[in-house]
């Protein structure tokens, strides 16, 4: 029961929805909205819009769908004991992390930029990893978290494509996990970067993982369930 395949790049991706896992990583202020961490890098925030309307439709499906949901956000202790010097002070940026900024002290938990935007916001029973790199499993209880339920494979939304999802995604392969990438739930600053980071992922027969889009996902997940297919909209 609850076994589906989503038409996906380089072959189908097969899952189950009991031992497959929706991570939805790093969907916070400081990343999407003028005036926060990714701003402060010199980048125009707002080619990562583009995924929080395919990401909540995916989200709300799974939700629907009883598969389990697990949330990550990138950031540090208030008192930046766990900020690596070299993070502090790569890129030159107009503020650094920890100082005041718009949304709060920025990429530091516990202010409002750190924190996940409201339409893809955690509900209760879906845990929040907060982690102080690019990859969600350096220096996290994620994996302890999805082995305790019994999880093999994952479906990633994210930003930014090429940073934290890619990091995350190679991790995750490093532990035995298939990960399918869902193309228009993830973004990045720079679209060359875009196309280059999903390629990498399903090249040479999907080193890292598979890589598809919320239609055909939300697709076969409906199969897998028996519901009606949500729609898939336009992705803006
Ligand atoms: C970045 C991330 N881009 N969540 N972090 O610094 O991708």
């Amino acid at each position: 029961m609850g076994k589906g395949t989503v038409e996906a790049d380089p072959y189908p991706f097969d899952f189950e929805v009991e031992t497959t896992a929706l991570i939805m990583i790093d969907f916070q202020r400081d990343f999407v909205y003028p005036g926060g961490f990714g701003e402060s890098l010199g980048n125009d925030t707002s080619p990562l819009l583009a995924a929080l309307k395919p990401a909540e439709r995916v989200l709300t499906a799974c939700r629907d769908a009883g598969m389990f949901v697990v949330h990550t956000r990138e950031g540090h202790r208030p008192d930046l004991s766990d900020l690596p010097r070299a993070k502090y002070e790569r890129g030159n940026p107009s503020i650094h992390i920890g100082d005041e900024g718009p949304m709060g002290r920025l990429l530091v938990r516990g202010s409002y930029g750190h924190d996940i935007v409201e339409e893809l916001y955690p509900i209760e029973g879906e845990p929040v990893v907060d982690k102080p790199g690019k990859g969600a499993f350096y220096a996290t209880d994620l994996d302890t978290i999805l082995r305790m339920k019994g999880i093999e494979r994952l479906v990633a939304c994210g930003v930014t494509t090429e940073v934290c999802v890619n990091t995350t995604v190679r991790e995750a392969n490093d532990r035995g996990y298939d990960a399918l990438v869902l193309s228009d739930c993830v973004a990045s600053y720079f679209p060359e970067f875009q196309r280059v980071a999903l390629e990498m992922i399903k090249a040479q027969g999907g080193i890292f993982g598979w890589v598809s889009d919320s239609g055909r996902f939300l697709a076969g997940l409906a199969a897998a369930t028996g519901a009606q297919p949500a729609a898939a909209g336009t992705g803006g």
